[in-house]
């Protein structure tokens, strides 16, 4: 009775290699270790980041590998020593942990634990081995969670208990993308009422950090994308104007600086690009700007800029997953989405069964989808 303690066959999507489509495989998932937990993955959105991993574009990666870190599930058994879920319990799990221990998770001014992917192999368990299989051959993790797979094992460190009304095809946007750029708006760049903001790249994330400028109370907001088909979602969530690059002879820089005076007081770069993240800096106001990297630098990237641009008193900062401690804020994220506090369901544009993944990153990558939602 029952598959605790057994290895499961469930369907997952590998990456083989790089710049390949997915390919769904049957895997098999071994049971969860000390401090782990194995997860039923019922929904998980597709990221830009995971976008990244197919194209090979971000360091750290080895494959094969399964992706996935925006997902929302069940927990179906639990290792030794966990404490903090039981199965049945509806779950995020959550791309960067917090293991609330380390001297980072002691530090209010940091999201980032010292016992994660992030100082350690990301692409196996802690213990440096993987629990998938496939045709024989280990699979490498994905940020310790490999949400595109049916059943998936996490360190404890790296999953939260959520509302259990919670609906996970929704609630999954709260493991990356919603908190992700909701969270640069309030958490990192702090943004306060009656500012102006300028959004580079109205994705997923993007449009999030519009919902994030909107609620902190910002009076203009300027949404930025070379697409212009991601305009319409942009106003209806708060932007006040949108501008296209390519609509311009003269740099977006000068235009955002002509249109506002002294820069933006808050700027954002969420695409993942070096000439959008110094073009983010240079437009924010040189005396009190704020300049948020929100998108993946690329792998192997270097950033040439004039150190003028921070001389004179421009802040420029990053964060990860929203500058959110994970396992304290993404439960009561969900839980302000269940009282109605925000809704980040409009960013879902599509829904679509596990088996069309390759369907779901095609709308991403041709600019079609904002979040494309995976239900097993
Ligand atoms: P997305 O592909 O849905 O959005 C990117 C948007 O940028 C698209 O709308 C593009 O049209 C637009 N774009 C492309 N080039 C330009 C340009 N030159 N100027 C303006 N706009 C442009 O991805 P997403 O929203 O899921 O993710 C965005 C980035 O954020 C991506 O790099 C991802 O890896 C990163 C990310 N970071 C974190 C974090 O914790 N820091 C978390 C999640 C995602
Ligand atoms: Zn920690
Ligand atoms: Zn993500």
């Amino acid at each position: 009775m029952g598959t605790s303690g057994k290895v499961i066959k469930c369907k997952a999507a590998v990456a083989w290699e790089v710049d390949k489509p997915l390919s769904i495989e049957e895997v098999e998932v071994a049971p969860p270790k000390a401090h782990e937990v194995r997860v039923k993955i019922v929904a998980t959105g597709i990221c830009g980041t995971d976008d990244h991993v197919l194209k090979g574009s971000i360091p750290n990666i080895d494959y094969p590998i399964i992706p996935g870190h925006e997902g929302a599930g069940i927990v179906e058994s639990i290792g030794e020593g966990v404490t903090c879920v039981k199965p049945g319990d509806k779950v995020i799990p959550l791309c960067l942990p917090q293991c609330g221990e380390c001297s980072f998770c002691l530090n209010p001014d940091t999201n980032c634990c010292l016992k994660t992917h992030l100082h350690e192999s990301q692409n196996l368990m802690p213990d440096k081995t993987s629990r998938f299989t496939c045709k024989g051959k280990a699979i490498h993790h994905f940020l310790w969670i490999s949400t595109f797979s049916e059943y998936t094992v996490m360190p404890d460190s790296a999953i939260a208990r959520i509302d259990d009304d919670a609906p996970l095809d929704k609630v999954c946007l709260f493991g990356c993308g919603f908190s992700t750029g909701y969270g640069a708006a309030i958490n990192t760049a702090k943004v306060k009422p009656g500012s102006t903001c300028a959004i580079f790249g109205l994705g997923g994330v993007g449009l999030s950090v519009v919902v994030g400028c909107k609620s902190a109370g910002a009076s203009r907001i300027i949404g930025i994308d070379i697409n212009k088909d991601k305009f319409t979602k942009a106003r209806e969530l708060g932007a006040t104007e949108c501008i296209n690059p390519q609509d311009f002879k003269k740099p977006i820089q000068e235009v955002l600086l002509e249109m506002t005076g002294h820069g933006v007081d808050y700027s954002f770069e969420v695409v993942g690009h070096t000439d959008t993240m110094v073009a983010a800096l240079v437009s924010c106001h040189m005396g009190s700007g704020t300049c948020v990297l929100v998108g993946t630098p690329p792998l192997g990237s270097q950033l040439s800029f004039d150190p003028l641009l921070l001389f004179t008193g421009r802040t420029w900062k990053g964060c990860l997953i929203g500058g959110w401690k994970t396992k304290d804020s993404i439960p009561k994220l969900v839980s302000g989405y269940m009282e109605k506090k925000f809704n980040p369901d409009v960013l879902i544009t599509h829904t679509l069964p596990f088996d069309k993944i390759n369907e779901g990153f095609e709308l991403l990558q041709s600019g079609k989808s904002i979040r494309t939602v995976l239900v097993f």
